[in-house]
């Protein structure tokens, strides 16, 4: 109890700025498919923000990949293609997923191999949350994913 206080009052001795700005995103299940080096590889998360503003997801990077960009999935025809956005919104008090099929990550120029059962490294740059890193779990290859541009 004494120490449930003290944590209580170290909170409110916190500087005003970090009151201001609490955390307001938060992601879950980032996960992507195995894939090796020299190829690509989509990448695939749950952007949940819990803040009263908009915040946008403007662009990504790994240290195991030349470039990371962000992708949706627009069906042409019969085929499913992938072109490049701009940045993801997340609505305040909502979230967005990236998805086989829809919007995704692409990390493009594996400088290694992502291997099934490990995780990798991706750092998301929100305009207002700054950057979140977080560690895909490598899932195995499917057949699913488009993968023309
Ligand atoms: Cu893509």
């Amino acid at each position: 109890m004494i120490a449930r206080r003290l944590f209580a009052l170290a909170i409110l001795a916190m500087p005003a700025v970090a009151l201001a700005q609490p955390a307001s995103i938060t992601v879950e299940n980032p996960w992507t498919r195995a894939a090796g080096q020299g190829m690509q590889g989509g990448g695939f998360l749950t952007i949940r923000n819990t803040g009263t503003a908009e915040d946008r997801l403007v662009s990504a990077s790994s240290p195991i990949a030349a470039r990371v960009e962000l992708h949706t999935s627009l069906r042409d025809g019969d085929v499913m293609r992938m072109r490049p956005v701009e940045n993801v919104p997340v609505p305040a008090n909502g979230s967005v997923s990236l998805a086989p099929g829809g919007l995704h990550m692409m990390m493009i120029g594996l400088t290694r191999p992502m291997n099934v059962g490990e995780t990798v490294p991706v750092t998301l740059h929100f305009e207002r949350a700054g950057e979140v890193t977080v560690n895909m779990a490598v899932q195995a290859a499917g057949a699913r994913m488009p993968m023309r541009h």
